[in-house]
């Protein structure tokens, strides 16, 4: 695979479209979920986790500020902070304030989102040291790391449950060849009915963001989605232990991509997301596998969130 450097542009954006004809060939179509965070993608995330029915932002927010003290402790000040998936860096102020790390890596595959983020946190931590690196974690990145001081991954806001279990594995293995401690955001297995709450918000700001997917295969790529033919449509799936979003097509119809027809029967889906929901003891026997050896666990005081904080 090829590697990426910090700065260069992103290698995900040339295989978007490969990704886009690929997952839509498939029996059960989908699409990655990475591609939902374009500029206006990253926008209805940030307003997802205001929603009052979102819980997840707010119980990670809470419990994080709760066990601050004890998390900076586990981390160790001073560290070079990498975190994957920054987005708008709601959760990463705290961490810097307690940790003053001597380097910030905020990784992100948005690039708009990013570049905000790095320049609200310059801004408030004038001392802080930052090097934001725009790249897709899917894939093997060069981060530009000081030897000789302890690293410490950031993975907060459940973004790992956006992987498959196998995934997750693969992904854990990767950041333990990173840094020898990681602190992870894991939300945790509760009431089905609050889970369906959290995807199906009453503004309709869950189904504006799955369907911005198909805006953004209109704008980059020239792709005829009829947005009024397809609706959000999302559901926990509890066998698998995941809420799934799919977009629902309302009627047979057929969507051009270049050279390319796709054909949509009524009531097909295209699978655009899941987000696996973990018990504690799940989460840490996953970490077990992926060579973690410690393991250390903080909740809100719902228990509906998990932060983990995971040594090699
Ligand atoms: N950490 C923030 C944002 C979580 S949203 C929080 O806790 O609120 C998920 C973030 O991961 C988004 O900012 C999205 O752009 C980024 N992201 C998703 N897939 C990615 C990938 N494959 N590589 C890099 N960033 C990714
Ligand atoms: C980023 N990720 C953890 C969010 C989640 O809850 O799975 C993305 C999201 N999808 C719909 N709402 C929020």
């Amino acid at each position: 695979m090829a590697r990426e450097r910090a700065g260069a542009r992103p290698l995900e954006l040339t295989g978007f479209r490969a990704d886009v004809v690929a997952g839509l060939s498939r029996p059960q179509k989908s699409l990655p979920p990475k591609y939902f965070y374009d500029a206006a993608g990253s926008r209805l995330f940030a307003r997802i986790c205001r929603l009052p029915e979102y819980y997840v932002t707010r119980a990670e927010l809470a419990l994080t500020r709760r066990h601050l003290a004890a998390i900076a402790r586990f981390a160790g000040r001073g560290c070079q902070l990498i975190e994957y998936g920054s987005g708008e860096g709601i959760k990463s102020r705290l961490l810097v304030r307690a940790l003053r790390p001597s380097v910030y890596v905020p990784i992100d595959i948005s690039e708009d989102a990013l570049r905000a983020a790095a320049s609200g946190l310059a801004r408030e931590f004038p001392w802080l040291h930052i090097v934001p690196v725009a790249g897709d974690f899917s894939r093997p990145i060069d981060i530009p790391l000081r030897r000789g001081t302890p690293s410490v991954v950031y993975f907060p806001g459940s973004t790992i449950g956006n992987l498959t279990p196998e995934e997750a594995h693969a992904f854990l293995s990767m950041s333990r060849g990173v840094a020898a401690k990681m602190i992870v955001g894991v939300d945790l297995k509760k009431d089905p009915a609050a889970l369906h709450a959290a995807y199906n918000d009453k503004a309709g700001v869950t189904a504006a963001f799955n369907l911005n997917l198909l805006s953004r295969i209109n704008r980059e790529l020239g792709a005829d989605f009829d947005l009024r033919r397809f609706r959000h449509y999302a559901f926990y799936n509890p066998a698998a232990g995941r809420i799934e979003m799919h977009l629902v097509a309302l009627g047979s119809h057929t969507v051009r991509l270049g050279r390319h027809r796709f054909q949509f029967a009524e009531g097909e889906t295209i699978h655009t997301e899941n987000s696996y929901k973990y018990s504690p003891e799940e989460f840490a026997g996953l970490a077990t596998e992926a060579g973690f050896r410690g393991t250390k666990l903080w909740t809100d005081r719902r228990g509906l969130f998990a932060v983990f904080g995971l040594s090699a």
